[in-house]
């Protein structure tokens, strides 16, 4: 079968909270493979890049503010069926409405403070990857 991958960061509360080693384990036990990682001072205009789609949101000039508040980790994850099956292990973008064994639904409330992306398709994993990485 065809070995997929994504684009994974952990998001800067995350690394600030010391949730690095739990959120990385939760990728490791469920099988999947870690071929990148770095530790990342995000600049304003890649953030801007990354979240382009959202930047006519009213949340567009906060969620930049966060995402470049603090050294975020960027990493590589290879696997079968790996970028739904990460969006799945990750949960909800709201982590109110995320499941407990999620990662959101477990380690956070607030979806401006949810800890963790997660590449929403192929391309995009390939991209993220090839622009971070
Ligand atoms: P996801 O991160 O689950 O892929 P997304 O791509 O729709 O969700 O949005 C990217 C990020 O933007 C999300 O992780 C947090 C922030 N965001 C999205 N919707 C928001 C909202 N309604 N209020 C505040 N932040 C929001
Ligand atoms: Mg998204």
């Amino acid at each position: 079968k065809q070995v997929d991958e994504t684009y994974i960061m952990i998001k800067p509360d995350g690394v600030q909270r010391g949730l690095v080693g739990e959120i990385i384990s939760r990728f490791e036990r469920k099988g999947f493979k870690l071929t990148g990682l770095k530790l990342f001072q995000c600049p304003k205009e890649l953030a801007e890049e990354h979240y382009k789609d959202l930047s006519s949101k009213p949340f567009f000039p906060s969620l930049i503010e966060y995402i470049t508040s603090g050294p975020v980790v960027c990493m590589a994850w290879e696997g079968v069926g790996i970028v739904p099956s990460a969006r799945k292990l990750i949960g909800a973008t709201n982590p109110l409405q995320a499941e407990p064994g999620t990662i959101r639904g477990d380690l956070a409330v607030q979806t401006g403070r949810n800890v963790v992306h997660g590449s929403d398709s192929p391309e995009n994993g390939k991209r993220e990857i090839g622009e971070r990485l």
